[in-house]
């Protein structure tokens, strides 16, 4: 009786969970890597800059500002018709020249720096018969428009573009693309699989990151909870590699390559042993030690799971993890 109820209670709370909240209102498109929300806009017989502002203005957004190379991309993939445009009046985005400005000043119209250009050739924006304050992106007929294909230029704003791009921005993402956010330590991680100390080092610096640093009971259970590979094993190098580095004998003689204190230990009683005298790197019992052939259990087996030992750096780990501030 007490099993059947428990049972009707697990089902009961797994249908009644929420979806998570999408990022965007409904007709908007997501883009991770900018961490915004995009909307196409078009009328019969062309858009002009008027009635684009005003259709974004009503759906929630403004005419779309650009500030890398992977934003424009992504407006180029959502706002490409693959039509054969003829007119040379391809995507309006939010890009003007205000009254009195020089000729090569431009200001996005949501307020946001204009911190990135990508004009189609040296001579634009040129102006050309004084009337050419808003911005278009070459977004079709790549045959027709080859060298200013995806690039920019300034053009009539009351002319009739194919289409043009709405943005609402949500803000600066907290972590890069790929990255796992966890707000409670204000941290991005990401693992790297197959690597060495050495290796691990560099692989996190060129990815702008540290290998990572561990500061609370809280964060060593999110890193297990994050690198565990959740069945026993029977190697040592299957336990992840953290960036821990010894500097002498004791348990507190250590740094972490990312600069921070070295101000919370978890090591597994005995540890740092120093084995062989040859032990300078950290990794975390993530997993727990099985029956396997090759290895005994390390000592004091029943308490070292979650706990670190010192081993050395020169092996393959299995995983190593690695850490920047979230912004
Ligand atoms: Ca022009
Ligand atoms: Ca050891």
């Amino acid at each position: 009786m007490f099993r059947l109820l428990l049972v009707s209670q697990l089902v009961a709370i797994s249908v009644t969970k929420c979806p998570p909240r999408p990022l965007c209102p409904s007709g908007w498109s997501y883009s991770a890597e900018v961490n915004s929300c995009f909307k196409i806009v078009s009328k019969d017989g062309g858009i002009d800059s008027d009635s684009a502002t005003a259709l974004c203005k009503e759906a929630g957004g403004q005419l779309a500002s650009i500030h890398s190379a992977e934003e424009n991309n992504v407006i180029i993939d959502l706002a490409n018709t693959g039509r054969n445009v003829t007119t040379g009046y391809h995507t309006l985005v939010g890009g003007v020249r205000k009254a009195g400005a020089s000729l090569k000043e431009f200001t996005w119209t949501d307020g946001s720096p204009y911190d990135f250009q990508f004009w189609h050739s040296p001579q634009q924006p040129d102006n050309r018969a004084g009337i050419q304050n808003c911005l278009q992106i070459y977004t079709s007929n790549q045959a027709a428009y080859p060298s200013a294909f995806t690039r920019w230029d300034d053009a009539e704003c009351n002319a009739k573009f194919i289409n043009a791009v709405c943005k609402i921005s949500l803000g600066q993402a907290p972590c890069p693309v790929g990255w796992t956010y966890q707000q409670a330590f204000k941290s991005c991680y990401k693992s790297i699989d197959s690597v060495t100390f050495v290796e691990a080092n560099a692989q996190c610096k060129g990815m702008g990151s540290q290998l990572a640093s561990v500061h609370s009971n809280e964060e060593n259970a999110f890193i297990i909870e994050f690198t565990k590979l959740g069945r026993n094993i029977s190697d040592y190098e299957a336990q992840p590699l953290l960036g821990g580095m010894r500097t002498g004998t004791g348990a507190k003689d250590w740094t972490w390559t990312d600069g921070t204190p070295f101000d919370y230990l978890n090591w597994v009683d005995g540890e740092p042993n120093n084995a062989g005298g040859k032990e300078s790197c950290l990794q975390v019992y993530t997993d727990r030690w099985g029956l396997g052939p090759f290895r005994a259990a390390p000592p004091g087996a029943l308490n070292y799971l979650n706990r670190w030992n010192d081993y050395p750096c020169d092996v393959k780990y299995r995983i190593a993890l690695c850490k920047q501030p979230a912004k």
